[in-house]
This record gives C-alpha cells, structure tokens and sequence, in this order.
C-alpha cells in the first residue's frame, strides 16, 4: 500500500520549493473538493509507493480560513501516515506555533528546519537534538533552495511513517489539563487514544466546527463548561486566548534552549 506523507508548514517557508524538489515532474495539481485552494500531489523521487500531499500554507489549525479548514480536515480525517513539517529556521517563534498543533494529532510528525544556507550565513546556532527532544519527533536541516537533506527529510518521515505516533511534550498549565483530562473523559472517550488529545483541546477552545462534528449531548456540554469556565476565572481570559499564551510561553523556552543568535547583545555598526 502507499505511504501518504502530507506537507505541512507555514506559507513562504519554502513548501512549494520542497514539494518540487521531492516530486520533480511527477505532479498532479487539482483543487481540494468543493473548494478552489489548490491541491497537489507528487510521487517521491526514486520511491514509486511514497505519495507527498502538499497541504495548503497554513499558520495555525484554527478553523478561521479557508486554508486552516482544508488542511486540518484532510489531517483529521484522512489521517494521512506521516506529516513532514516545513519550518522556516530564521522565524522559528512563528513556525512552531503550527508545529506544537501537528504534534498532538496523534500521527507521526518530522520536522524540516528550512533556511539552514541563510542560517549559517547568518552566524546563528540552531541545537537539533535539543529541539528534536523538545518536540518529541525527529528534527533534520534542510535547504529546500540548494537541495541540501531534502531527501533525508522525506524519508525520514517515511521511516516515522512505520513507527509510533508523535506524543506531544508540552503540558498546558494545571486547571487547563485539568479541564482536558476532564473533556477526555466525558466526550472523546471513544475515539482512539491518541486522537483524544487534539480533540480535547480543540473542544477546550470552543472550536465551533469540532462541536458540530462532534454533536455532544447538551448534559455532557454543561459539565465540560464548568470545567473551561473554571480555567477562564483562574487565568482571567478566555479559553482560545488561554491556549494560544500557553503554546507561546512553551515556544519560548524551545527557543531558549536551542537557538543562539549570532550578534545578540553587540551594537550595530550600521
Ligand atoms: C522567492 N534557502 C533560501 N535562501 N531561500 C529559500 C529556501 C532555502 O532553503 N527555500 C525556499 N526559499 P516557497 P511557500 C524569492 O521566491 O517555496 C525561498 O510559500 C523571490 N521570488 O526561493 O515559495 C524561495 O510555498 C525573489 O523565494 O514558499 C522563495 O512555503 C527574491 O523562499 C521563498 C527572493 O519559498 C518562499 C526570494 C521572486
């Protein structure tokens, strides 16, 4: 059978120039069903049984644009086998917001750290193993441009493809895990373990496409509401805010402990 390995990562962090550099000519481009974003998909070089699916550029899972609601519905519910990352390695902050939601979809994640000429160039250190145990998935640097471990990135996410899952790493705050574990219990219960996560999270959010899908009896959506609400007056915001701080606060201290910049600190002399 086919391994399917979706593209995901933030528009201009270089997925079109990866895409190409991993497919070649062997394209089909079309659009996403019932919509008019683009859809491509490619064979990998030299591997006829490894399809790459190109997700549209996305920012966030969030179900506000077209393009968040294409890519999160074809990784929830086609699930494809792997996710190959693209990250673009001199904006990691904004990057990694994406890359904190791939890791709790329960489906194994690899991450390229894109950029890496302009990186070097740049005099800047990025601490792969660091960031790699941080996030809890494999971790390669790429050029996507010079065609630099745009191979190794491929197929290390079809060697991830054939082991476990992706856990995520990060811990919310007590009352915030404390209403997930709760969601996890009274709603996705049902659904496969490592699916649960993203779900509760998402529910915690008020994400109103998941509480479509999801058609929760109204007894089970009250208890979850006292839970999210009790987080909302200990943190004295709302909940989406209370997980997008949350998500911040962890990316920093990914950033802390693996990426050092050059010039920090010296007066330019510009
Ligand atoms: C332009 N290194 C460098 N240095 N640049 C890269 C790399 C890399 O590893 N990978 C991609 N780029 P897309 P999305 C451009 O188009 O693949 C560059 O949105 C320009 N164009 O060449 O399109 C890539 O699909 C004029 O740059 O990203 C492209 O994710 C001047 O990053 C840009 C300078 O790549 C975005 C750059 C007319």
């Amino acid at each position: 059978m086919d391994i399917r390995i979706a593209l995901a990562g933030n528009p201009n962090s270089g997925k079109t120039t990866l895409f190409n550099a991993l497919t070649g000519s062997n394209q089909f481009v079309g659009n996403w069903p019932g919509v008019t974003v683009e859809k491509k998909e490619g064979k990998l070089k030299k591997h006829s049984d490894v399809i790459i699916m190109d997700l549209p550029g996305i920012y966030s899972l969030s179900p506000y644009t077209l393009e968040e609601v294409v890519a999160r519905n074809y990784l929830i519910n086609e699930r494809p086998d792997a996710i190959l990352n693209i990250i673009d390695g001199t904006n990691l902050e904004r990057n990694l917001y994406l890359t904190t939601q791939l890791t709790e979809l329960g489906i194994p994640v690899v991450v390229a750290v894109n950029m890496m000429d302009v990186v070097q160039k740049n005099g800047d250190k990025i601490n792969i193993g660091e960031l790699s145990r941080q996030l809890g998935c494999k971790v390669v640097e790429i050029s996507a441009l010079k065609g630099t471990g745009v191979m190794e990135a491929a197929e290390e996410a079809v060697r991830a493809a054939h082991e476990t899952k992706t856990v995520p790493q990060h811990s919310f705050s007590g009352v915030v895990e404390h209403a997930i574990a709760h969601i996890e219990e009274a709603a996705v219960h049902t659904m496969p373990l490592e699916q649960q996560r993203w779900y509760a999270i998402k529910i915690f959010e008020r994400d109103e496409k998941v509480l479509e899908q999801m058609k929760l009896a109204p007894s089970v959506l009250q208890h979850i509401e006292e839970d999210i609400k009790a987080a909302e007056v200990e943190l004295d915001d709302d909940a989406e805010s209370i997980i997008t701080n949350e998500r911040y606060l962890y990316i920093a201290s990914i950033i802390k402990g693996c990426y050092r910049k050059k010039n920090v600190g010296k007066l330019s002399t510009s």
